[in-house]
Protein backbone atom coordinates (compact mmCIF):
# COMPACT_ATOMS: atom_id res chain seq x y z
CA UNK A 1 0.00 0.00 0.00
CA UNK A 2 1.29 3.39 -1.36
CA UNK A 3 2.40 6.02 1.75
CA UNK A 4 -0.18 8.73 1.04
CA UNK A 5 0.22 10.73 4.18
CA UNK A 6 1.92 10.84 7.59
CA UNK A 7 0.37 12.22 10.37
CA UNK A 8 2.84 13.90 13.23
CA UNK A 9 2.52 14.03 16.59
CA UNK A 10 3.62 17.33 17.98
CA UNK A 11 6.01 17.05 21.17
CA UNK A 12 8.53 14.96 20.86
CA UNK A 13 8.75 15.06 17.16
CA UNK A 14 8.52 18.33 15.98
CA UNK A 15 9.50 20.26 18.76
CA UNK A 16 10.56 19.27 22.29
CA UNK A 17 7.67 21.00 24.56
CA UNK A 18 8.21 18.07 27.11
CA UNK A 19 10.33 20.13 28.76
CA UNK A 20 8.15 23.17 29.26
CA UNK A 21 5.92 20.93 30.46
CA UNK A 22 8.24 19.54 32.51
CA UNK A 23 9.21 23.14 34.54
CA UNK A 24 5.55 23.86 34.61
CA UNK A 25 4.30 21.10 36.40
CA UNK A 26 7.66 21.49 38.96
CA UNK A 27 6.98 24.08 40.22
CA UNK A 28 3.27 23.19 40.99
CA UNK A 29 4.42 20.15 42.61
CA UNK A 30 6.89 22.43 44.83
CA UNK A 31 4.44 24.83 45.45
CA UNK A 32 1.73 22.06 46.65
CA UNK A 33 5.03 20.76 48.85
CA UNK A 34 6.65 17.60 46.87
CA UNK A 35 9.26 17.20 43.84
CA UNK A 36 8.83 16.35 40.74
CA UNK A 37 11.86 14.79 38.49
CA UNK A 38 12.64 14.93 35.32
CA UNK A 39 12.17 10.69 35.57
CA UNK A 40 8.44 11.59 37.14
CA UNK A 41 7.79 13.51 33.52
CA UNK A 42 8.00 10.88 31.29
CA UNK A 43 4.93 9.48 32.58
CA UNK A 44 3.25 12.90 30.94
CA UNK A 45 4.62 12.31 27.85
CA UNK A 46 1.62 12.12 25.13
CA UNK A 47 -0.78 12.14 27.67
CA UNK A 48 -3.71 14.51 28.73
CA UNK A 49 -3.50 17.78 30.80
CA UNK A 50 -5.92 16.71 32.78
CA UNK A 51 -4.30 12.91 33.34
CA UNK A 52 -0.86 14.51 33.63
CA UNK A 53 -2.27 16.16 36.92
CA UNK A 54 -4.06 12.95 38.03
CA UNK A 55 -0.45 11.38 37.72
CA UNK A 56 1.37 13.83 39.53
CA UNK A 57 -1.15 14.42 42.05
CA UNK A 58 -0.35 10.37 42.54
CA UNK A 59 2.86 11.07 42.82
CA UNK A 60 2.97 13.64 45.69
CA UNK A 61 0.05 11.07 47.48
CA UNK A 62 -2.51 14.17 47.16
CA UNK A 63 -6.00 13.82 46.55
CA UNK A 64 -8.17 16.69 45.73
CA UNK A 65 -11.48 17.67 44.43
CA UNK A 66 -12.70 18.55 40.95
CA UNK A 67 -12.46 22.29 41.11
CA UNK A 68 -9.36 22.33 42.77
CA UNK A 69 -8.08 20.41 40.05
CA UNK A 70 -9.41 22.43 37.42
CA UNK A 71 -7.56 25.57 39.10
CA UNK A 72 -4.40 23.99 39.33
CA UNK A 73 -4.46 22.39 35.53
CA UNK A 74 -5.47 26.46 34.33
CA UNK A 75 -2.66 27.65 36.70
CA UNK A 76 0.20 24.96 35.61
CA UNK A 77 -1.18 25.76 31.52
CA UNK A 78 -0.73 29.77 31.98
CA UNK A 79 2.99 28.94 33.17
CA UNK A 80 3.75 26.74 30.31
CA UNK A 81 1.79 29.24 27.66
CA UNK A 82 4.23 31.92 29.13
CA UNK A 83 7.54 29.70 27.99
CA UNK A 84 6.31 28.29 24.79
CA UNK A 85 5.02 31.89 24.05
CA UNK A 86 8.82 32.74 23.32
CA UNK A 87 9.33 29.73 21.12
CA UNK A 88 10.90 30.40 17.43
CA UNK A 89 11.80 28.29 14.24
CA UNK A 90 15.01 27.19 15.88
CA UNK A 91 13.40 24.73 18.27
CA UNK A 92 11.71 22.82 15.26
CA UNK A 93 13.72 19.57 15.91
CA UNK A 94 16.44 18.46 13.51
CA UNK A 95 15.37 16.57 10.29
CA UNK A 96 12.24 18.12 10.39
CA UNK A 97 12.47 20.58 7.44
CA UNK A 98 14.04 19.02 5.37
CA UNK A 99 11.66 15.70 5.41
CA UNK A 100 8.84 17.83 4.92
CA UNK A 101 10.12 19.36 2.14
CA UNK A 102 10.67 16.10 0.86
CA UNK A 103 7.33 14.12 1.47
CA UNK A 104 5.09 17.64 -0.15
CA UNK A 105 7.23 17.71 -2.64
CA UNK A 106 6.31 14.33 -4.07
CA UNK A 107 2.63 14.94 -3.18
CA UNK A 108 2.70 13.00 0.35
CA UNK A 109 -0.24 14.75 2.86
CA UNK A 110 0.70 15.72 5.99
CA UNK A 111 -1.49 15.97 9.17
CA UNK A 112 -1.14 16.94 12.74
CA UNK A 113 -2.09 14.41 15.46
CA UNK A 114 -1.41 16.26 19.14
CA UNK A 115 -3.10 15.83 22.53
CA UNK A 116 -2.22 19.35 23.65
CA UNK A 117 -4.64 22.46 23.42
CA UNK A 118 -1.74 24.95 22.61
CA UNK A 119 -0.81 23.19 19.51
CA UNK A 120 -2.01 26.00 17.25
CA UNK A 121 -0.11 28.89 19.18
CA UNK A 122 3.45 26.43 19.12
CA UNK A 123 3.06 25.76 15.45
CA UNK A 124 2.71 29.39 14.66
CA UNK A 125 5.39 30.55 17.15
CA UNK A 126 7.68 28.33 14.88
CA UNK A 127 6.71 28.83 11.42
CA UNK A 128 4.83 25.56 10.36
CA UNK A 129 1.26 26.49 10.20
CA UNK A 130 1.41 25.88 6.29
CA UNK A 131 3.53 23.24 6.42
CA UNK A 132 0.19 20.87 7.52
CA UNK A 133 -2.55 20.07 5.06
CA UNK A 134 -4.64 19.54 8.30
CA UNK A 135 -4.68 19.96 12.20
CA UNK A 136 -6.07 17.83 14.73
CA UNK A 137 -5.08 18.56 18.67
CA UNK A 138 -6.63 18.44 21.88
CA UNK A 139 -9.67 21.33 21.09
CA UNK A 140 -11.03 18.14 18.28
CA UNK A 141 -10.75 15.44 20.07
CA UNK A 142 -13.02 13.63 23.08
CA UNK A 143 -10.84 10.82 23.73
CA UNK A 144 -6.88 10.77 24.62
CA UNK A 145 -4.21 8.59 23.03
CA UNK A 146 -4.05 5.45 22.87
CA UNK A 147 -7.66 5.62 21.61
CA UNK A 148 -7.30 6.18 17.81
CA UNK A 149 -9.58 9.23 17.48
CA UNK A 150 -7.12 11.68 17.32
CA UNK A 151 -5.11 10.10 13.84
CA UNK A 152 -8.64 8.56 12.37
CA UNK A 153 -9.59 12.23 12.50
CA UNK A 154 -6.58 13.18 10.72
CA UNK A 155 -7.29 10.79 7.87
CA UNK A 156 -10.76 11.97 7.50
CA UNK A 157 -9.45 15.43 7.43
CA UNK A 158 -7.47 14.65 4.59
CA UNK A 159 -9.80 12.55 2.36
CA UNK A 160 -7.60 9.10 3.39
CA UNK A 161 -8.19 5.97 4.59
CA UNK A 162 -6.38 4.68 7.63
CA UNK A 163 -4.17 1.89 5.68
CA UNK A 164 -2.78 5.10 3.59
CA UNK A 165 -0.92 6.98 6.79
CA UNK A 166 1.75 6.50 8.38
CA UNK A 167 2.12 8.11 12.13
CA UNK A 168 5.21 9.57 14.05
CA UNK A 169 4.86 9.24 17.44
CA UNK A 170 7.33 9.38 20.50
CA UNK A 171 4.69 7.81 22.99
CA UNK A 172 4.04 4.34 23.70
CA UNK A 173 0.00 5.64 23.99
CA UNK A 174 0.65 6.79 20.69
CA UNK A 175 1.81 3.84 18.62
CA UNK A 176 -1.01 2.15 20.09
CA UNK A 177 -3.01 4.94 19.06
CA UNK A 178 -1.97 4.55 15.83
CA UNK A 179 -2.02 0.65 15.55
CA UNK A 180 -5.74 0.58 17.09
CA UNK A 181 -6.41 3.10 13.95
CA UNK A 182 -5.28 0.65 11.61
CA UNK A 183 -1.76 2.49 10.52
CA UNK A 184 1.31 2.14 10.53
CA UNK A 185 3.80 3.65 12.82
CA UNK A 186 7.02 5.67 12.95
CA UNK A 187 8.30 5.40 16.73
CA UNK A 188 10.69 8.16 17.64
CA UNK A 189 12.69 7.35 20.48
CA UNK A 190 14.32 4.09 22.07
CA UNK A 191 12.57 0.33 20.91
CA UNK A 192 12.29 -0.46 24.37
CA UNK A 193 9.25 1.90 24.74
CA UNK A 194 7.91 1.94 21.33
CA UNK A 195 8.41 -1.43 20.60
CA UNK A 196 4.64 -2.12 18.89
CA UNK A 197 5.72 0.61 16.29
CA UNK A 198 6.21 -0.52 12.24
CA UNK A 199 10.19 0.47 12.84
CA UNK A 200 12.33 2.66 15.07
CA UNK A 201 14.29 5.80 14.88
CA UNK A 202 15.75 8.12 17.18
CA UNK A 203 15.49 11.11 15.30
CA UNK A 204 13.63 12.72 11.97
CA UNK A 205 17.50 13.04 10.52
CA UNK A 206 17.30 9.01 10.30
CA UNK A 207 14.12 9.62 8.00
CA UNK A 208 13.70 9.85 4.20
CA UNK A 209 11.47 10.43 1.37
CA UNK A 210 12.80 6.56 0.00
CA UNK A 211 12.51 4.81 3.92
CA UNK A 212 9.00 6.36 3.91
CA UNK A 213 7.99 4.43 0.45
CA UNK A 214 9.43 1.44 1.47
CA UNK A 215 7.24 1.26 4.82
CA UNK A 216 4.65 1.18 2.36
CA UNK A 217 5.88 -1.19 0.45
CA UNK A 218 6.20 -3.50 3.74
CA UNK A 219 3.82 -5.56 4.87
P1 LIG B 1 -1.62 20.78 26.71
P2 LIG B 1 1.63 15.60 22.06
C1 LIG B 1 1.10 16.29 24.60
O1 LIG B 1 1.53 16.64 23.31
C2 LIG B 1 2.27 16.32 25.57
O2 LIG B 1 3.21 15.31 25.23
C3 LIG B 1 1.77 16.08 26.97
O3 LIG B 1 2.86 16.13 27.88
C4 LIG B 1 0.72 17.15 27.31
O4 LIG B 1 0.20 16.95 28.61
C5 LIG B 1 -0.40 17.08 26.28
O5 LIG B 1 0.14 17.28 24.97
C6 LIG B 1 -1.47 18.14 26.51
O6 LIG B 1 -0.91 19.41 26.30
O7 LIG B 1 -1.57 20.90 28.21
O8 LIG B 1 -0.82 21.82 25.98
O9 LIG B 1 -3.04 20.72 26.20
O10 LIG B 1 2.82 14.72 22.34
O11 LIG B 1 0.31 14.83 21.96
O12 LIG B 1 1.84 16.52 20.90
MG1 LIG C 1 4.46 13.33 21.86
Amino acid sequence: MAVKACLFDLDGVIVDTAKYHYLAWKRLANELGFDFTEQDNERLKGVSRVRSLEILLEIGGLSLDEATKEQLAAKKNVWYVESISTMDEREILPGVKSFFAAIRAAGIKTALGSASKNAMMILKNVGMVQSFDAIVDGNHTSQAKPDPEVFLLGAKALGLNPEDCVVFEDAESGIEAATRAGMRSVGMGSSEHLGQATIVISAMTEMSLERLIALGESN
